[in-house]
């Protein structure tokens, strides 16, 4: 069998701004992560894919282009970028870029030429005129507020799905669509392997842009009318031409979308995000509430994507943490006693499943949320907008703050907690985020100086995935569906039979072995506990305890 050589990887995210600084400006640059592949390449990852380091203001830290050809200069020089790209290569491993083509800063020059309504190139951007003295529909931007904002100068509304600063691109438009795809040929011919591509489902809109009567407006454009044609176009100009790693990052997505986006027979993209299995603390799909997370909607969920992926012929990218998530062992692990043990845990549950896995900075010695008490702790945009929509409906602080403390996308964003030094050794500067103050007893130093590590057991399930078919191609099939505290899941491969048992809970909780697996023999391929026995048996598991048995 021939397999592209991204289902062998594992995939490790750098969000440059909190990665490493050397300049002492308290933002995080190219150089600083260059200093760090040697820390990478111990860990073993394959993959480095870095958030957008382009030309940007930065209203939604590098998420809002300004210059799709620039480096943003606090980040370094494009010198800077293809040093790191040969020093990635050098070291065996590839390097893929984040792609940000749903929209542009406001800043760029497309859209200041835009604002001229006979500019040619007021068409690469939604202008509509109002209704009623009002916006052209009522959709919502996902940052809060109408998707609409008024351009005084030319009279017309311009559409922004996120920030007012971030201006969709009209894909209607073929002139523009073809600007885009010379300038990803630009950066692949500089050698780069591959694109994440934000928010790609969302590209296509609804050319009538309807009101929505039901909702946000997310139906008109989530999946939208044209998008598989967009991305087999993308595929085929732009992509054909290279042996690349090309996800894409789908907003509220369906598993038949996913399949289609994925399908090798489809020429779109090699694999999908989705972010239904982080809904789970999110009741009736309200983000902004504090809320426990729903277990057996989780492992619902979960079993679903993997089972209708495989049977599809999907491919999914498996995460729990990104740069707008929350810190996974603080959310459905437990971030005090069983810090260790739960962050394991849940390492186990996603790299024991089919797909390709990632990693994000931190997650590999298990960093937590920084219990943040202030609002002026936040930076995030779409933090501070929800704060002061709150605070609008009189909603009282301490209630906003336990939210934000849950919710808040900087969790995730605060500096990679590199030793015990001061600043975590991030910077020598003032960082442009405060670090969680628990840095001086959890950091990457410490992980890989400790003999029984969540880095070590990082590195564990990296070489597993590289040496395992079955862990890269087995079939997945979900068992103990309604058991309140186990996830146990069976991976199959030829006479290969994995299964997989993960504790998700503090408490003991009791282990009935499924008939068909009695009396199987069995070995430990990887187990969290010193104390799991080697043989599968009915038993309490542990707190957090997880383990998966080689069956024969
Ligand atoms: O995120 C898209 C997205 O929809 C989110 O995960 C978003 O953070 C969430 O809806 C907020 O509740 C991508 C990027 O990952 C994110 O950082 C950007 O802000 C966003 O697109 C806009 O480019």
């Amino acid at each position: 069998m021939n397999e592209p050589w991204w289902k062998k990887s594992v995939v490790y995210q750098i969000y440059p701004k909190s990665f490493s600084d050397t300049t002492g400006n308290g933002m995080g640059d190219i150089p600083g992560i260059i200093e760090k592949l040697d820390y990478l390449n111990e860990l073993g990852v394959d993959v480095l894919w870095l958030t957008p380091i382009y030309a940007s203001p930065q209203h939604d830290n590098g998420y809002d282009i300004s210059d799709y050809y620039a480096v943003n200069p606090d980040y370094g020089t494009m010198e800077d970028v293809e040093r790191l790209l040969s020093e990635v290569h050098a070291r065996g491993m590839k390097l893929v870029m984040d792609l940000v083509v749903n929209h542009t800063s406001t800043d760029h020059e497309w859209f200041q030429q835009a604002k001229n309504p006979d500019s040619p190139y007021r068409n690469y951007y939604i202008w509509k005129d109002g209704v009623d003295g009002g916006p052209p529909n009522n959709w919502k931007s996902k940052f809060g507020g109408s998707a609409w904002a008024y351009d005084e100068e030319s009279g017309q509304y311009y559409l922004h799905l996120f920030d007012r600063t971030q201006a969709d691109l009209n894909w209607e438009n073929e002139e523009m669509r073809k600007e885009l795809y010379n300038m990803m040929h630009f950066w692949l011919q500089k050698g780069i392997d591959g694109f994440r591509l934000d928010v790609i489902n969302l590209i296509s809109k609804d050319q009538t842009f309807p009101d929505d009567f039901k909702g946000d407006g997310r139906r008109f454009y989530t999946d939208g009318p044209r998008v598989h044609e967009f991305l087999k176009e993308m595929n085929d100009e732009v992509f054909s031409n290279y042996e690349l790693l090309t996800v894409g990052e789908m907003s509220s997505t369906s598993i038949e979308h996913c399949i289609r986006y994925s399908h090798p027979d489809s020429h779109e993209l090699a694999m999908t995000f989705n972010f239904h299995h982080l809904k789970a603390d999110y009741p009736n799909g309200e983000k902004w509430t504090a809320a426990p997370f729903d277990f057996l909607w989780l492992k619902d969920v979960m079993a679903r994507w993997q089972q209708e992926m495989d049977q599809g012929g999907g491919w999914n990218a498996l995460f729990w943490c990104n740069h707008d998530q929350p810190r996974i062992v603080s959310r459905y692990g437990q971030d005090v006693e069983y810090r260790v043990k739960s962050a394991k845990m849940l390492a186990n549950v996603i790299h024991f499943m089919k797909g390709t896995p990632y990693i994000y900075q931190g997650e590999e010695f298990g960093m937590t949320n920084p219990d943040f008490n202030q609002i002026d702790q936040y930076r995030d945009v779409e933090s501070l907008n929800m704060y002061s929509e709150f605070k609008e409906r009189g909603v009282p602080e301490a209630d906003i703050l336990a939210i934000l403390k849950q919710k808040s996308r900087d969790n995730s964003r605060t500096p990679v907690q590199w030793n015990a030094e001061e600043n975590a050794g991030f910077t020598t500067g003032t960082p442009w985020i405060q670090p969680a103050a628990n840095y001086r007893e959890i950091n990457a130093e410490a992980a890989r100086k400790e003999k029984e590590s969540i880095f070590k057991h990082y590195q564990k399930l990296i070489q597993l995935r590289k040496k395992e078919m079955v862990m890269r191609e087995g079939s997945f099939r979900l068992l103990l569906e309604q058991d309140p505290s186990l996830f146990m899941y069976v991976r199959e491969l030829g006479e290969e039979k994995w299964l997989a048992i993960h504790n998700f809970f503090e408490s003991p909780a009791v282990l009935s072995v499924p008939a068909e697996f009695k009396g199987m023999n069995a070995e430990i391929v990887l187990s969290n506990d010193d104390n799991t026995p080697e043989q599968l048996a009915d038993r309490m598991m542990a707190p957090y305890e997880s383990v998966v048995y080689r069956l024969f």
